[in-house]
Protein backbone atom coordinates (compact mmCIF):
# COMPACT_ATOMS: atom_id res chain seq x y z
CA UNK A 1 0.00 0.00 0.00
CA UNK A 2 1.62 3.27 -1.22
CA UNK A 3 3.08 5.56 2.04
CA UNK A 4 0.09 8.26 2.23
CA UNK A 5 0.93 11.26 0.34
CA UNK A 6 2.68 9.28 -2.26
CA UNK A 7 1.31 9.01 -6.06
CA UNK A 8 1.37 6.47 -7.80
CA UNK A 9 4.39 6.95 -10.76
CA UNK A 10 3.33 6.00 -14.43
CA UNK A 11 6.31 2.99 -13.71
CA UNK A 12 4.50 1.84 -10.87
CA UNK A 13 1.12 2.20 -12.13
CA UNK A 14 2.31 0.05 -16.00
CA UNK A 15 4.24 -2.63 -13.67
CA UNK A 16 1.30 -2.90 -11.08
CA UNK A 17 -2.06 -1.87 -12.05
CA UNK A 18 -1.51 -2.81 -15.58
CA UNK A 19 -0.55 -6.85 -14.40
CA UNK A 20 -3.27 -7.24 -12.51
CA UNK A 21 -5.58 -6.96 -15.54
CA UNK A 22 -3.00 -8.50 -17.51
CA UNK A 23 -2.03 -6.07 -19.66
CA UNK A 24 1.37 -7.61 -21.73
CA UNK A 25 4.79 -6.41 -20.03
CA UNK A 26 5.99 -5.35 -23.41
CA UNK A 27 3.62 -2.75 -23.97
CA UNK A 28 4.78 -1.41 -19.92
CA UNK A 29 8.72 -1.12 -21.69
CA UNK A 30 6.69 0.57 -24.63
CA UNK A 31 5.09 3.22 -22.42
CA UNK A 32 8.51 3.82 -20.65
CA UNK A 33 10.08 4.06 -23.40
CA UNK A 34 7.96 7.01 -24.35
CA UNK A 35 8.21 8.60 -21.20
CA UNK A 36 12.00 8.22 -20.92
CA UNK A 37 11.91 10.17 -24.61
CA UNK A 38 9.26 12.57 -23.81
CA UNK A 39 11.58 13.16 -20.45
CA UNK A 40 14.72 14.29 -22.67
CA UNK A 41 12.33 16.23 -25.20
CA UNK A 42 11.11 18.79 -22.62
CA UNK A 43 14.46 19.44 -21.43
CA UNK A 44 15.38 20.80 -25.06
CA UNK A 45 11.96 22.23 -25.23
CA UNK A 46 12.44 24.04 -21.94
CA UNK A 47 16.21 24.79 -22.88
CA UNK A 48 15.03 26.19 -26.39
CA UNK A 49 17.22 29.54 -27.27
CA UNK A 50 19.61 29.14 -24.83
CA UNK A 51 20.43 25.44 -26.57
CA UNK A 52 20.98 26.78 -30.03
CA UNK A 53 17.90 24.31 -30.53
CA UNK A 54 15.53 26.64 -32.22
CA UNK A 55 15.25 26.87 -35.53
CA UNK A 56 15.59 25.06 -38.87
CA UNK A 57 17.55 22.62 -40.29
CA UNK A 58 17.04 23.78 -44.00
CA UNK A 59 15.76 20.34 -44.86
CA UNK A 60 12.15 19.59 -46.05
CA UNK A 61 9.84 16.56 -44.80
CA UNK A 62 7.88 13.96 -46.53
CA UNK A 63 5.07 16.57 -45.48
CA UNK A 64 6.85 19.12 -48.06
CA UNK A 65 7.16 21.07 -44.57
CA UNK A 66 10.37 22.70 -42.99
CA UNK A 67 12.03 20.46 -40.54
CA UNK A 68 12.15 22.19 -37.32
CA UNK A 69 15.44 21.64 -35.49
CA UNK A 70 13.53 20.35 -32.65
CA UNK A 71 11.62 17.86 -34.34
CA UNK A 72 14.66 16.11 -35.75
CA UNK A 73 15.96 16.07 -32.74
CA UNK A 74 12.47 14.48 -31.12
CA UNK A 75 12.60 12.01 -33.69
CA UNK A 76 16.10 10.76 -33.05
CA UNK A 77 15.50 10.82 -29.30
CA UNK A 78 12.39 8.48 -29.37
CA UNK A 79 13.43 6.56 -32.12
CA UNK A 80 16.57 5.72 -29.80
CA UNK A 81 14.50 5.12 -27.25
CA UNK A 82 11.50 2.93 -28.62
CA UNK A 83 13.85 0.86 -30.74
CA UNK A 84 15.99 0.28 -27.15
CA UNK A 85 13.05 -0.98 -25.12
CA UNK A 86 13.06 -4.64 -26.73
CA UNK A 87 9.71 -4.64 -27.77
CA UNK A 88 8.92 -2.46 -30.50
CA UNK A 89 8.72 -4.37 -34.20
CA UNK A 90 8.78 -0.82 -36.04
CA UNK A 91 7.99 2.59 -35.92
CA UNK A 92 6.19 5.18 -38.33
CA UNK A 93 7.20 8.59 -37.92
CA UNK A 94 6.37 12.29 -39.35
CA UNK A 95 9.95 13.09 -40.17
CA UNK A 96 10.79 9.72 -41.42
CA UNK A 97 9.67 8.92 -44.84
CA UNK A 98 10.32 4.96 -44.44
CA UNK A 99 9.15 2.95 -41.66
CA UNK A 100 11.59 1.65 -39.35
CA UNK A 101 12.22 -1.50 -39.56
CA UNK A 102 14.02 -2.39 -35.53
CA UNK A 103 16.10 -5.17 -36.15
CA UNK A 104 16.91 -7.88 -33.73
CA UNK A 105 15.09 -10.22 -31.45
CA UNK A 106 11.83 -8.01 -30.58
CA UNK A 107 9.84 -9.92 -27.86
CA UNK A 108 6.33 -8.90 -28.90
CA UNK A 109 6.35 -6.73 -31.83
CA UNK A 110 4.19 -3.66 -30.70
CA UNK A 111 4.52 -1.31 -33.80
CA UNK A 112 4.34 2.46 -32.76
CA UNK A 113 3.26 5.47 -35.26
CA UNK A 114 4.26 8.80 -33.67
CA UNK A 115 4.67 12.39 -34.36
CA UNK A 116 7.20 12.89 -32.06
CA UNK A 117 7.08 17.16 -31.89
CA UNK A 118 3.79 17.86 -33.02
CA UNK A 119 3.12 22.23 -33.59
CA UNK A 120 6.31 22.71 -34.61
CA UNK A 121 4.92 26.60 -35.48
CA UNK A 122 4.94 27.24 -31.74
CA UNK A 123 8.50 25.69 -30.83
CA UNK A 124 10.43 29.44 -31.35
CA UNK A 125 7.36 31.12 -29.80
CA UNK A 126 7.13 29.04 -26.24
CA UNK A 127 3.76 27.95 -26.84
CA UNK A 128 3.04 24.44 -25.78
CA UNK A 129 3.66 21.41 -28.07
CA UNK A 130 3.35 17.80 -27.85
CA UNK A 131 4.29 14.40 -28.93
CA UNK A 132 1.76 11.74 -30.54
CA UNK A 133 1.89 8.02 -30.14
CA UNK A 134 -1.00 5.27 -31.58
CA UNK A 135 0.81 1.85 -30.26
CA UNK A 136 -0.67 -1.32 -32.40
CA UNK A 137 0.61 -5.17 -31.94
CA UNK A 138 2.00 -7.09 -34.69
CA UNK A 139 -0.47 -9.75 -35.71
CA UNK A 140 1.03 -13.41 -34.40
CA UNK A 141 4.03 -14.38 -36.51
CA UNK A 142 4.21 -11.77 -38.43
CA UNK A 143 7.49 -10.53 -39.67
CA UNK A 144 7.16 -7.11 -39.80
CA UNK A 145 7.39 -5.12 -43.30
CA UNK A 146 6.15 -1.71 -44.93
CA UNK A 147 2.69 -2.67 -44.95
CA UNK A 148 2.57 -3.97 -41.07
CA UNK A 149 2.50 -0.39 -39.96
CA UNK A 150 -0.85 -0.08 -42.46
CA UNK A 151 -3.39 -0.56 -39.57
CA UNK A 152 -6.87 0.99 -38.75
CA UNK A 153 -7.19 2.93 -35.70
CA UNK A 154 -9.36 0.64 -34.24
CA UNK A 155 -7.01 -2.33 -33.80
CA UNK A 156 -4.84 0.17 -31.39
CA UNK A 157 -4.20 -1.58 -28.49
CA UNK A 158 -3.16 2.31 -26.75
CA UNK A 159 -2.38 5.43 -27.20
CA UNK A 160 -0.32 8.46 -25.28
CA UNK A 161 -0.03 11.72 -25.90
CA UNK A 162 2.59 14.42 -24.06
CA UNK A 163 1.59 17.88 -23.61
CA UNK A 164 4.76 20.17 -23.13
CA UNK A 165 2.92 23.41 -21.93
CA UNK A 166 2.91 24.91 -18.64
CA UNK A 167 3.60 21.48 -17.17
CA UNK A 168 4.84 18.35 -18.73
CA UNK A 169 1.77 15.82 -18.85
CA UNK A 170 1.70 12.58 -20.48
CA UNK A 171 -2.10 11.16 -20.98
CA UNK A 172 -2.05 7.17 -21.32
CA UNK A 173 -4.86 5.59 -22.98
CA UNK A 174 -5.72 2.06 -23.03
CA UNK A 175 -9.57 -0.02 -23.92
CA UNK A 176 -11.94 2.01 -21.37
CA UNK A 177 -9.06 3.57 -19.04
CA UNK A 178 -7.64 6.95 -20.02
CA UNK A 179 -5.07 8.43 -17.09
CA UNK A 180 -2.96 11.17 -16.85
CA UNK A 181 0.78 11.94 -15.46
CA UNK A 182 2.45 15.58 -14.66
CA UNK A 183 6.20 15.18 -14.63
CA UNK A 184 8.10 15.60 -11.66
CA UNK A 185 10.38 18.41 -12.20
CA UNK A 186 12.58 17.36 -8.64
CA UNK A 187 12.14 13.45 -9.28
CA UNK A 188 11.75 13.61 -12.78
CA UNK A 189 9.49 10.58 -12.24
CA UNK A 190 5.62 11.17 -13.99
CA UNK A 191 3.39 11.01 -11.37
CA UNK A 192 -0.36 10.18 -11.66
CA UNK A 193 -2.81 13.46 -11.34
CA UNK A 194 -5.25 12.41 -13.83
CA UNK A 195 -6.80 9.18 -13.01
CA UNK A 196 -9.95 8.31 -15.21
CA UNK A 197 -10.15 10.96 -17.69
CA UNK A 198 -13.50 11.15 -19.12
CA UNK A 199 -14.08 14.20 -21.20
CA UNK A 200 -17.00 16.25 -19.26
CA UNK A 201 -20.63 16.08 -20.39
CA UNK A 202 -20.79 19.84 -21.17
CA UNK A 203 -18.90 20.77 -24.25
CA UNK A 204 -17.13 24.52 -23.17
CA UNK A 205 -15.24 25.16 -26.08
CA UNK A 206 -14.43 24.79 -30.18
CA UNK A 207 -10.74 25.01 -31.89
CA UNK A 208 -10.74 25.95 -35.36
CA UNK A 209 -8.98 27.84 -38.00
CA UNK A 210 -11.25 30.20 -38.57
CA UNK A 211 -8.91 32.12 -41.27
CA UNK A 212 -10.04 28.49 -43.25
CA UNK A 213 -13.96 29.68 -43.21
CA UNK A 214 -13.67 31.33 -46.25
CA UNK A 215 -12.35 27.89 -47.90
CA UNK A 216 -14.95 25.62 -46.61
CA UNK A 217 -17.69 24.34 -48.26
CA UNK A 218 -21.23 25.24 -47.53
CA UNK A 219 -22.38 22.78 -45.25
CA UNK A 220 -19.33 22.92 -43.28
CA UNK A 221 -19.42 26.46 -42.84
CA UNK A 222 -22.86 26.04 -41.60
CA UNK A 223 -21.47 23.50 -39.12
CA UNK A 224 -18.81 25.62 -38.29
CA UNK A 225 -21.11 28.31 -37.48
CA UNK A 226 -23.29 26.55 -35.19
CA UNK A 227 -20.17 26.12 -33.25
CA UNK A 228 -19.41 29.27 -32.76
CA UNK A 229 -22.59 30.07 -31.95
CA UNK A 230 -23.02 27.96 -28.55
CA UNK A 231 -19.19 27.93 -27.84
CA UNK A 232 -16.31 30.14 -26.41
CA UNK A 233 -13.48 29.73 -29.06
CA UNK A 234 -9.78 28.64 -27.54
CA UNK A 235 -7.07 28.04 -30.70
CA UNK A 236 -3.50 27.45 -29.66
CA UNK A 237 -2.42 26.07 -33.37
CA UNK A 238 -0.90 23.04 -31.54
CA UNK A 239 -3.46 19.90 -31.84
CA UNK A 240 -2.07 17.95 -29.02
CA UNK A 241 -2.90 21.25 -26.76
CA UNK A 242 -6.24 22.31 -28.13
CA UNK A 243 -7.40 18.31 -27.63
CA UNK A 244 -5.57 18.37 -23.67
CA UNK A 245 -7.74 21.31 -22.63
CA UNK A 246 -11.27 20.46 -24.54
CA UNK A 247 -10.37 16.50 -23.24
CA UNK A 248 -10.11 18.10 -19.78
CA UNK A 249 -12.88 20.95 -20.08
CA UNK A 250 -15.35 19.39 -22.66
CA UNK A 251 -14.78 20.85 -26.00
CA UNK A 252 -14.74 20.09 -30.10
CA UNK A 253 -11.72 20.00 -32.39
CA UNK A 254 -12.13 20.72 -36.01
CA UNK A 255 -10.03 20.53 -39.09
CA UNK A 256 -11.87 19.80 -41.63
CA UNK A 257 -11.09 19.65 -45.67
CA UNK A 258 -11.53 22.86 -47.43
CA UNK A 259 -10.73 24.06 -51.30
CA UNK A 260 -7.11 24.09 -50.37
CA UNK A 261 -6.81 20.70 -48.31
CA UNK A 262 -9.28 18.09 -49.87
CA UNK A 263 -7.98 15.54 -47.89
CA UNK A 264 -7.66 17.96 -44.57
CA UNK A 265 -4.59 18.46 -43.33
CA UNK A 266 -3.85 16.41 -40.22
CA UNK A 267 -2.38 13.30 -40.87
CA UNK A 268 -4.35 10.18 -39.79
CA UNK A 269 -1.58 7.48 -38.48
CA UNK A 270 0.23 9.24 -36.14
CA UNK A 271 -2.32 12.43 -35.01
CA UNK A 272 -6.26 11.46 -35.72
CA UNK A 273 -5.48 7.80 -34.86
CA UNK A 274 -3.66 8.00 -31.64
CA UNK A 275 -6.12 11.23 -30.27
CA UNK A 276 -9.29 9.39 -31.80
CA UNK A 277 -8.50 6.56 -29.36
CA UNK A 278 -7.87 8.61 -26.16
CA UNK A 279 -10.89 10.55 -26.84
CA UNK A 280 -13.45 7.47 -27.70
CA UNK A 281 -11.91 5.97 -24.42
CA UNK A 282 -12.50 9.29 -22.50
CA UNK A 283 -16.74 8.62 -23.84
CA UNK A 284 -15.83 11.32 -26.80
CA UNK A 285 -15.32 10.49 -30.51
CA UNK A 286 -13.14 11.03 -33.73
CA UNK A 287 -14.62 11.16 -36.94
CA UNK A 288 -13.88 12.76 -40.64
CA UNK A 289 -17.43 14.59 -40.78
CA UNK A 290 -18.21 11.59 -42.79
CA UNK A 291 -16.93 8.33 -41.07
CA UNK A 292 -15.46 7.13 -37.83
CA UNK A 293 -11.53 7.98 -37.90
CA UNK A 294 -10.76 4.94 -36.44
CA UNK A 295 -12.59 2.98 -38.92
CA UNK A 296 -10.12 4.63 -42.08
CA UNK A 297 -8.45 1.04 -43.39
CA UNK A 298 -5.51 3.26 -44.13
CA UNK A 299 -3.34 3.17 -47.80
CA UNK A 300 -0.54 5.39 -47.32
CA UNK A 301 2.08 6.07 -44.16
CA UNK A 302 1.75 9.72 -44.23
CA UNK A 303 -1.87 9.77 -45.46
CA UNK A 304 -3.88 13.07 -44.27
CA UNK A 305 -7.49 12.76 -42.85
CA UNK A 306 -10.35 15.87 -42.11
CA UNK A 307 -10.54 16.06 -38.28
CA UNK A 308 -13.66 16.27 -36.03
CA UNK A 309 -12.66 15.60 -32.69
CA UNK A 310 -13.90 15.70 -28.77
CA UNK A 311 -17.72 15.38 -27.09
CA UNK A 312 -19.40 12.80 -28.71
CA UNK A 313 -22.78 14.14 -29.18
CA UNK A 314 -21.22 17.41 -30.72
CA UNK A 315 -18.78 15.79 -32.93
CA UNK A 316 -22.42 13.77 -33.95
CA UNK A 317 -24.44 16.91 -34.27
CA UNK A 318 -21.69 18.53 -36.08
CA UNK A 319 -21.52 15.31 -38.29
CA UNK A 320 -25.33 15.36 -39.25
CA UNK A 321 -24.94 18.95 -40.34
CA UNK A 322 -22.05 18.29 -43.05
CA UNK A 323 -23.67 15.41 -44.05
CA UNK A 324 -27.04 16.87 -44.56
CA UNK A 325 -25.70 18.95 -46.93
P1 LIG B 1 -3.00 25.71 -38.98
C1 LIG B 1 0.77 21.96 -36.24
O1 LIG B 1 1.62 22.26 -37.33
C2 LIG B 1 -0.43 21.18 -36.76
O2 LIG B 1 -0.01 20.04 -37.46
C3 LIG B 1 -1.34 20.80 -35.61
O3 LIG B 1 -0.66 20.62 -34.42
C4 LIG B 1 -2.29 21.98 -35.55
O4 LIG B 1 -3.57 21.63 -35.03
C5 LIG B 1 -2.40 22.42 -37.00
O5 LIG B 1 -1.18 22.00 -37.65
C6 LIG B 1 -2.53 23.92 -37.13
O6 LIG B 1 -2.72 24.19 -38.51
O7 LIG B 1 -3.32 25.57 -40.45
O8 LIG B 1 -4.20 26.20 -38.17
O9 LIG B 1 -1.75 26.49 -38.68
Amino acid sequence: MPAAGHRTTLQEYVTSEWQDKGQNDGLAAVIMAIADGSCRVQQQVRQAALADVLGTTGEINVQGEIVERLDKASSDIFVETLSQSGHVAAIGCEEIEKPVIVEGDVADGYIVLMDPLDGSSNIDVAVSIGSIFGIWLKRPGETVNDDSLLRPGNQQVAATYVVYGSSTVLVLATKNKVSGFTLDPESGAFALTHPNIKIPAECAYYSTNEGNNKVLDKPTQKAITLLRDKYSQRYVGSLVADFHRNLLKGGIFAYPADQNRKDGRLRLMYEANPLGFVAEQAGGAASTGYERIMDIVPQQLHQRTPLILGNKDVVEETVSVIKAG
